[in-house]
């Protein structure tokens, strides 16, 4: 990474958290990015081009080169930030948080695409009352045997912090129609740790952090 690289994320015109913790980690690290939007339009015709290696955004666009895939892009941010540890089992963990936002994630894209009103709510019931408690369970356990600091996996803060503060906003913001925005006061280190990441100045002082929690939580 040279001083001069232009960086550049790609995505649509609506915070995700895929491209959230991108802009955070960078935000943090103060490397200059910008944002270029594509409309579902231009996606759409252009999604099986080269500009889209996998038929998918969100992208990282360093200067002329293109890297696809969230984990691989948010990797990227943490190491030219110091926001990836060089420990490996460390990454490990790291890593395993990352797969992690991505299980979630693919649990609840099937109600997210469901067009019919009342399938929706079944499925987002599921999420509520049976799914979603056991994965943040998971967390909250991890948050127990790790114990090792307010930190999500070590003793400051890592891209793990940016992505479980992130996927917890999104649960639990209220934009996720049936799933309760209580959902995470079950598990108290959990609550707490989202207390704390919400509140942690490095992160609060950012444009990007008001912007995207402003735009999640429903008003
Ligand atoms: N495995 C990809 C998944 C990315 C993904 O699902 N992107 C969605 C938008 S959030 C997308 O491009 N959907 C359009 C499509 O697949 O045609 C990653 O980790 O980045």
């Amino acid at each position: 990474m040279q001083k001069s690289d232009l960086i550049k994320l790609v995505y649509f015109d609506f915070n995700f958290w895929r491209v959230d913790v991108c802009k955070l980690t960078l935000a943090i690290g103060k490397i200059p990015f910008e944002n270029k939007i594509v409309s579902k339009r231009y996606f759409i015709i252009n999604k099986e081009s080269d500009e889209f290696p996998f038929g998918q955004v969100p992208l990282l666009h360093v200067n002329e080169k293109i890297i696809a895939q969230t984990s691989a892009m948010i990797r990227y941010c943490g190491k030219i930030t110091g926001l990836y540890p060089s420990d490996i089992f460390e990454c490990a963990l790291v890593d395993q948080t990352i797969d992690f936002a991505n299980d979630v994630t693919n649990l609840i894209i099937p109600s997210i695409r469901e067009q019919d009103l009342k399938r929706k709510k079944i499925k987002r019931e599921e999420l509520n009352n049976k799914i979603l408690p056991k994965w943040l369970s998971y967390l909250e356990r991890f948050l127990k045997n790790n114990n090792c600091s307010n930190f999500f996996i070590t003793n400051k803060l890592t891209i793990a912090d940016i992505i479980v503060w992130r996927i917890l906003l999104w649960l639990t913001s209220g934009k996720l129609e049936h799933i309760s925005i209580d959902l995470k006061l079950k598990y108290p280190l959990l609550n707490n740790y989202y207390f704390f990441i919400s509140n942690f100045t490095r992160l609060t002082s950012l444009k990007d952090f008001s912007q995207i929690v402003s735009n999640q939580i429903n008003h």
